[in-house]
């Protein structure tokens, strides 16, 4: 059994599906609690039970079948954990996520950044962060997940040429797609982004580094990120630089920081990719030919309608995918085909020489 009070988790974003979920673990252990994972550490969590914050480790009960299963705990997620007498904390369950963002590390093993969050804020600055198609690379990789996105482009006060690349960004995206322009340092961004934030709800921000994803946070939770009491575990404050972290807002819906990515490949498939560029997608339908690949041929209705740019990263994205559907191991097998083709090539040419 574990124990679950509903009303002080649902302001860390505790929903009845993941109620449901936890409440059907078959757990044996006395005394588990359910709580979030609102911080990560190198080799520690900061876990909060509705109450109290702990500072917690894997136990090695769990630490065995995560690692069998190429799994790694991460913000977000919804755990049992379990005091012992020392009163250290330990998490002994993970409640499967109902969504996890992930990317493509280089060497193709998924990365899960964030886990049951049901908005992603693309953040990105009008300043010379701007650049379009990274954007569709994060969607493509949020709409894998299964997680809405909404566009928040920053810096719209002190960006020369905003309206401009506003403009572009609306031109550029299918008209499902939110985009919000803000400076995120004004709390008009709590108007702009309530529709979101309300409770229970999680949210991530995800984008470069200086984009402006802890402004925003600092905006929409009202509190300055460096600062917070004590917690029970370690004794230390809050002042450590962490990596990922999870803010309450006062409207009831919690939003988490993250770094910036620097280089990263969407963790996503043909089909989610097509759900990212729907607009490619249904505007194919109305090509000439049914089988239209938007190389040139006559009467194409996505090369006439959608930005070339755009069709091209498209295009690109495709490719990735299909790299990315490769395991490693198939990766070096396919090279070590390659080698032979290679050898064999070289021999026959050697052969015909003689
Ligand atoms: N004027 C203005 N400055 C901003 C805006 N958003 C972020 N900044 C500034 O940009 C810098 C980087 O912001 P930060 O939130 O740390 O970026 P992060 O790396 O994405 O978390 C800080 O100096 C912010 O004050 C904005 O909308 N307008
Ligand atoms: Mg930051
Ligand atoms: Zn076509």
């Amino acid at each position: 059994m574990i124990d679950i009070h509903f009303e002080p988790l649902q302001a860390l974003g505790l929903t009845p599906a993941i109620t449901h979920r936890a409440s059907r673990l078959a757990l044996s252990a006395p005394h588990l609690r359910l709580a979030r994972i609102i911080e990560t550490q190198r080799d520690r969590f900061v876990l909060h039970d509705g109450v109290v914050e702990h500072s917690a480790r894997i136990g090695p009960g769990l630490l065995q079948p995560l690692t069998a299963a190429h799994q790694t705990l991460t913000i977000g997620d919804w755990i049992a954990m379990q005091l012992d007498e020392y009163h250290q904390a330990w998490i002994v369950h993970r409640v499967p996520p109902s969504t996890e963002i992930a990317r493509r590390a280089g060497d193709g093993r998924r990365q899960p950044l964030a886990s049951n969050v049901d908005t992603a804020l693309l953040v990105m600055g009008l300043d010379t962060d701007f650049n379009a198609r990274r954007m569709e690379r994060y969607m493509a990789m949020v709409r894998a997940s299964d997680v809405a996105p909404v566009v928040v482009l920053t810096k719209r006060d002190i960006a020369p040429d905003a309206d401009a690349r506003i403009a572009e960004m609306y031109a550029r995206l299918p008209a499902t797609v939110p985009v919000l322009a803000v400076n995120a340092l004004s709390a008009e961004c709590r108007t702009h982004l309530g529709p979101w934030v309300h409770g229970g709800a999680t949210l991530v921000v995800l984008g470069s580094s200086g984009a402006g994803k802890s402004t925003l946070i600092n905006t929409l939770s009202g509190a300055d990120q460096a600062t917070g009491g004590v917690r029970s575990g370690d004794g230390r404050g809050r002042h450590t630089t962490t990596a990922r972290s999870l803010h309450r807002c006062p409207s009831g819906g919690c939003i988490i920081d993250t770094p910036g990515l620097r280089t990263f490949r969407a963790d996503a498939d043909a089909r989610s990719l097509a759900a990212s560029f729907e607009d490619v997608q249904s505007l194919g339908q109305q090509c000439r030919f049914r089988d239209c690949r938007h190389e040139g041929e006559p009467g194409c209705a996505v090369r006439t309608h959608v930005d070339p740019d755009r069709l091209a990263n498209y295009q690109k994205l495709l490719r990735d995918a299909g790299r990315g559907e490769m395991t490693a191991l198939d990766r070096v097998a396919q090279r070590g085909k390659w080698k032979a083709i290679q050898r064999a090539g070289s021999r026959r040419a050697q052969e015909k020489r003689r």
